[in-house]
């Protein structure tokens, strides 16, 4: 049962794609008032546990702290951080009452869920202009699908997309990129793709390749496919202010940048320098822009990742005139202006609020100010990508990826969460997002692999990969000037060969139990609470996940440990994939186990009754022998598996 509410005049932000009736009235949920902005409060149960929020900070349980939808460049996602790039407002309360929320508003939205009290839910922005969907179901699980059902199909990614990738900012030349895959083939590595960070491009704009570097860039990508590898470069959302560019000359010309209150085109500075932003809200420069990429499918490029897209912004000329005028104020009169607030003026020059106030985009022949729609542009320009593909590539999936979003997106491509640190930590963070990205639609997700800021170390980086193992984008990636972290940089090769290898071996698994969900608005990682509603133990556990219908992960996430202790809700098969290629099996008991898990084998659980396919190991997507299946788990059990050819469209 869903509920649809409108409150005021809300932005049409094409999250939901089913017509629902609107109800009268206010929800039975909840108290909400309109007369200074829209708040809603919910007195929650001592045992009520809230769900979901996407790509968000803090547990699977998200009670005990606040969250701010609003999408941001932050590269550092420690414990304090109110928002990440993402902004997925869809909650579900599980407890006393269950019901789930989704508040379609574009901009800042918080969510105070116990912790300016311990038992208030307040949700709450600035402009009562928004939709409310109140949905009701028998568990949290239904209410995922009820909510899946009314925001469209999740997006499905090429099969080779589900191999490994590696990846870091700072491959500039074509031999960088070369010695990457070279290195994989020789140490024998699986390896699918290979990720073209910032420095491919001429002068970073979007849709040029180095011609120093790529003097044929046709040539190069067919190398690749020759060895089996897909590149996928990365697109920005700025476009470089520079003459003769046509891409810049084409969007000045046709009015397809966002515009400053006079109407001029707003600038604001990212990597090529000063850049305007496309207006991907509006459908005819969204077309536009999207047309773009098949500069590089036209190439044999059937992968990207579109970056900066919250959008971030380094610094804009007014920000930095004002800050110019600050500066001389302060040497013209002493004192004015505190050493403090200047040294913040000049640190807050990056994605500033005022500049996020300076902007317009056009809507249906109106203007729209940027802050009040921000979290859309990531989704519209990754849309931008998807809907353009529809056309280049009627007949052929396209891989795609975005690092801001909103709900809605998740129809036209996945996500990474964007720029973590190699923290063990962020390990953990990693496991808790993946279910809440689920439930808003997210299948195609993934973290940077041993983390991108920040140096790794051998261990993180192994430990991690065997979380990544389960996760269907599965790349390495790390930051410019960070410890080198390709799998080949360390001592011990045969042990990433290994762990990289058990992922090849479960890719029929892991793809069916994604076409599955993804065709049945099903959840591929789900907390052990929606899967054992009953096991009061179940429903607290923080560090292991149901993936796919079959199989439990418990991966490791401590640095030093030989293992970790595991809760069991029933009984099942622990199967640890040993560096010799061969397997540990072992039936457990339902309860607490402790595990040993060394830093080079890859543990599962097999659910009770249930068995999963196993391939031999592949280096490449493309040479996954489906004839080597075997079944391992319980005998006699069933499997349902999903096969086609990986690429037609579906
Ligand atoms: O300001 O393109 O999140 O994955 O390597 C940094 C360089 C810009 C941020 C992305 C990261 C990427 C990096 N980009």
């Amino acid at each position: 049962m869903i509920r649809k509410y409108r409150f005021g005049t809300p932005f049409e932000t094409d999250a939901v794609v089913r017509e629902l009736p609107l109800s009268e009235g206010m929800p039975e949920v909840g108290t909400i008032t309109t007369e200074d902005g829209f708040c809603m409060t919910y007195t929650m149960a001592k045992q009520d546990m809230v769900y979901g929020l996407g790509e968000s900070n803090r547990g699977i349980n998200k009670r005990g702290y606040r969250y701010i939808s609003n999408c941001s460049d932050i590269p550092n996602h420690a414990e304090d951080i109110l928002s990440l790039y993402g902004a997925h407002n869809f909650l579900i309360l599980s407890g006393e009452k269950t019901f789930g929320l989704f508040i379609d508003y574009p901009s800042d939205l918080e969510f105070d869920i116990g912790f300016t009290r311990s038992d208030v839910m307040t949700i709450r922005c600035k402009r009562a202009d928004l939709y409310l969907y109140v949905l009701e179901g028998d568990s949290p699980l239904d209410i995922v699908r009820e909510f899946r059902g009314i925001i469209g199909r999740s997006y499905i990614p090429p099969r080779f997309a589900f191999g490994f990738g590696q990846s870091r900012w700072g491959y500039k030349t074509a031999e960088d990129f070369r010695t990457v895959v070279r290195k994989h083939r020789e140490n024998h590595i699986p390896m699918d793709m290979l990720y073209m960070d910032i420095d491919y491009m001429q002068g970073y704009k979007d849709f040029t390749v180095n011609p120093e570097e790529f003097p044929d860039f046709k040539a190069f990508v067919s190398e690749m496919k020759e060895a089996k590898i897909h590149p996928v470069p990365i697109i920005d959302a700025g476009v470089k202010i520079e003459d003769g560019y046509d891409v810049y000359e084409e969007g000045k010309r046709n009015g397809y940048f966002c515009k400053r209150e006079d109407g001029s085109d707003f600038e604001a500075a990212v990597w090529p320098g000063l850049t305007h932003f496309p207006d991907v809200l509006d459908p005819e420069a969204r077309a536009w822009f999207g047309g773009k990429y098949e500069r590089l499918t036209s190439a044999g490029i059937d992968g990207f990742w579109n970056d900066m897209n919250e959008p971030a912004i380094f610094y804009t000329p007014e920000g930095v005139e004002a800050l110019r005028e600050a500066y001389d104020r302060e040497l013209r009169t002493g004192r004015e202006i505190p050493p403090f607030a200047l040294g913040s003026m000049a640190a807050g020059l990056a994605n500033s609020r005022k500049d996020y106030d300076s902007f317009y985009h056009k809507v249906n022949g109106k203007m729209v100010r940027h802050s009040d729609v921000h979290n859309l542009y990531g989704y519209n320009m990754t849309r931008a990508a998807g809907e353009a593909f529809e056309k280049i590539s009627p007949d052929k999936r396209i891989l795609l990826f975005s690092r801001s979003s909103y709900i809605g997106m998740h129809r036209y491509g996945g996500i990474w969460t964007g720029d973590n640190k190699s923290w063990w930590s962020h390990l953990l963070l990693n496991l808790k997002m993946l279910p809440s990205l689920n439930m808003c639609g997210f299948l195609y997700v993934g973290a940077d692999l041993g983390g991108f800021g920040c140096d790794t170390t051998r261990d993180l980086l192994l430990r991690w990969l065997a979380l990544g193992v389960f996760t269907p984008l599965m790349r390495n990636h790390s930051a410019l000037d960070t410890r080198l972290q390709e799998a080949y940089q360390f001592e011990g090769i045969e042990d990433f060969r290994h762990v990289i290898s058990v992922r090849y071996r479960l890719i029929p698994y892991l793809y069916s139990e994604y076409m599955k969900a993804a065709l049945r608005d099903d959840m591929m990682f789900k907390p052990l609470a929606f899967v054992y509603p009953d096991d009061t133990m179940a429903r607290r556990v923080e560090d292991q996940l149901m993936v796919g219908n079959e199989i439990m992960i418990a991966p490791v996430y401590t640095q030093n440990a030989e293992g970790r202790y595991v809760y069991l809700p029933e009984e099942m098969l622990l199967v640890k994939f040993l560096p010799d290629g061969t397997l540990h099996t072992e039936q457990l008991p339902q309860g607490h186990h402790y595990v040993e898990v060394a830093l080079n084998e890859v543990p599962l659980f097999v659910r009770k009754k249930k068995c999963i396919p196993l391939v031999k190991a592949a280096e490449n997507t493309a040479d996954i022998d489906m004839s080597t299946i075997e079944w391992l788990g319980y005998s006699g059990a069933e499997y349902e598996l999903y096969e086609d050819d990986g690429i037609t469209r579906i």
